[in-house]
């Protein structure tokens, strides 16, 4: 543990810091509106809440274990902290690049303070506001259905330039990922190849075993076990990268409760899933666990398990290219006032992820995922839309083995304007799809951990936050959020509130843009 000494000095009474901890508080303000509906009136009620925060300051020694470690994502994040920890330097047909973490919220961006005398913005680095782990430190491990070591797994994405593939190889060859389970009727057929490092097949590709899931659950829990004593680690974080799986059937007595689910996973019933065993051993070992594919693993039992241990979890699906462009573009034009009649969103792509994907059920659950993200935006405008009036949205995913990993998205914005007119924005985009995924991991790691510590006074007891962590929203395309809220997909406000957050934990007033020193 390292200790931290603030670089960033706000003059307020309303922070103490101690070596180890920051104290705050901050009177959360709000208004409660209500509606009657019959004279069309709204009652605006402001609403001030006193909050008191405490964020423990001490940076632990954090473990990271991907489910789907070989694949493109997991080699991708492993290249990617080992790169920048050895600050390698390596060729590309444009010259030399140093490692970098470009596309990390946490690494690369940065939240403004304040202005300075001549009313100029100041920013500073996102990760100087409060002790965050350096992802350059993660102890990484993680399991995957197939044996390949992480060279050979790196080489088999075909994501990253040959010179950094040579220069990770020492490093890479070394990590070999931890046996898993396989349930065929899970993710597509055509990964069956892959699966030759299970615990549950004979022999590398003999026949599968299903039926006392339970004991799944106690390998996985071994494995986070020993994880976290063989390297002395104070946290885990399990996160699935894994292939996407077909949706879980939600059925009563099965996964409905806590209790249910346990029951039907000792059963070995075939609608519990590998993602949901990996999420229940993670609970059951103190460690988040977050979803980084669009699946209902999170179902109902699931929740239920997590809030009675009180363990957070975030999902769902890695919210990368298209789909955080979408949830800005339709913000920008739905705030504009223009009405958006239709999205036709197309990708192709040749990895296999898109492999995977090809398949109907599996496809079927990432379609879910991608439609659900302009609902939030279209709902907010009564005049452009009417109450449950929706816009035409197809979603089209093809695998072309050629392109490989450079994913190729296309999309068409169809929208009225004034007097009849009309208004189509065209989109192409074609970048490594694991490139953009890879930063979304290692910012889901660093804040899942940096809100583990944070605890705020609820009846003169400091609690941990609220089990499911909505705050993650901005990395994923649809967000799991508390039982009678509805998920906010505007990227925009997803960010001011991961600002707003930080800023008030040292004493700042969230930002408003007012800027009167320049109007009045
Ligand atoms: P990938 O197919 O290259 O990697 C997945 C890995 O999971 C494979 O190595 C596979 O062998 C392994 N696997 C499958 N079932 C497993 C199990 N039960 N236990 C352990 N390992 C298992 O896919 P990629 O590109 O790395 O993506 C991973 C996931 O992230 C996919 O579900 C994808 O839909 C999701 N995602 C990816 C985004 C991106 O931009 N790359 C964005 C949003 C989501
Ligand atoms: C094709 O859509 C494959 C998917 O796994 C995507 O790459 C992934 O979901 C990212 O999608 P988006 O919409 O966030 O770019």
């Amino acid at each position: 543990m390292t200790s931290f000494t603030p670089k960033i000095k706000v003059n307020t009474d309303r922070t103490t810091y101690s070596e180890t901890e920051l104290t705050t508080k901050y009177t959360y303000e709000n208004s409660i509106v209500s509606i009657n509906k019959e004279t069309n009136e709204y009652n605006v009620e402001n609403i001030e809440t006193d909050l008191t925060f405490k964020v423990d300051l001490k940076v632990p020694r954090v473990g990271v274990l991907l489910v789907g470690l070989g694949g493109n994502n997991g080699t991708t994040f492993t290249a990617a902290t080992i790169a920048n920890r050895e600050k390698i330097k390596f060729q590309t047909r444009e010259g030399e690049i140093e490692s970098n973490y470009f596309g990390s919220v946490t690494q690369s961006s940065t939240i403004k303070l304040g202005i300075d005398n001549n009313g100029k913005d100041i920013y500073v680095p996102f990760n100087s506001i409060l002790p965050m782990i350096n992802p350059n430190d993660f102890i990484i491990s993680g399991w995957d259905i197939n044996e390949m070591n992480l060279y050979d797994a790196m080489n088999r994405s075909k994501v990253l330039e040959y010179d950094l593939r040579e220069k990770l190889k020492p490093f890479m060859e070394k990590i070999k990922p931890m046996k898993s389970i396989y349930y065929p009727d899970f993710i597509a057929l055509n990964q069956d190849d892959r699966a030759n490092n299970c615990f549950n097949r004979e022999g590398g590709k003999g026949k599968v075993e299903l039926g006392n899931k339970w004991e799944h659950v106690e390998t996985i829990r071994n494995d986070i076990k020993n994880f976290k004593i063989k390297n002395n680690l104070d946290k885990v974080i399990v996160l699935w990268t894994a292939n996407t799986e077909r949706y879980s059937e939600l059925i009563e007595g099965v996964n409905d409760t806590s209790e249910n689910l346990i029951k039907s996973i000792k059963e070995g019933h075939n609608e519990i899933s590998a993602s949901t065993i990996f999420a229940v051993a993670s609970i059951l070992e103190n460690s988040p666990y977050i979803n980084g594919s669009p699946q209902n693993t999170f179902v109902p039992g699931l929740i239920e398990m997590a809030i009675e241990k009180d363990i957070f979890i975030g999902g769902d699906d890695f919210k990368s290219g298209q789909t955080k462009f979408k949830s800005v573009m339709a913000q920008y034009l739905v705030d504009a006032g223009i009405k958006i009649k239709s999205i036709a969103s197309y990708n192709h792509l040749g990895n296999n992820d898109g492999y995977n994907l090809s398949s109907p059920r599996q496809f079927r659950s990432k379609e879910i995922s991608k439609a659900s993200v302009v609902d939030d935006v279209i709902e907010s405008n009564g005049i452009l839309y009417k109450k449950d009036e929706s816009i035409d949205h197809c979603i089209v995913i093809k695998y072309l083995e050629a392109v490989g990993d450079s994913k190729v998205a296309m999309d068409e914005y169809y929208s009225e304007l004034m007097l009849g007119g009309h208004n189509r924005i065209s989109i192409h985009n074609i970048c490594e799809d694991s490139l953009l995924a890879t930063p979304l991991i290692i910012d889901l790691i660093i804040m899942t951990e940096f809100l583990t510590r944070i605890r705020v006074m609820k009846e003169d007891k400091y609690e941990k936050m609220y089990t499911i962590l909505s705050l993650l929203s901005y990395w994923l395309k649809a967000p799991l959020t508390r039982t009678g809220y509805e998920p906010i997909n505007a990227l925009n406000k997803q960010r001011m509130a991961i600002d707003n957050f930080l800023r008030i934990l040292i004493g700042l007033k969230p930002l408003d843009e007012l800027r009167f020193e320049e109007r009045l």
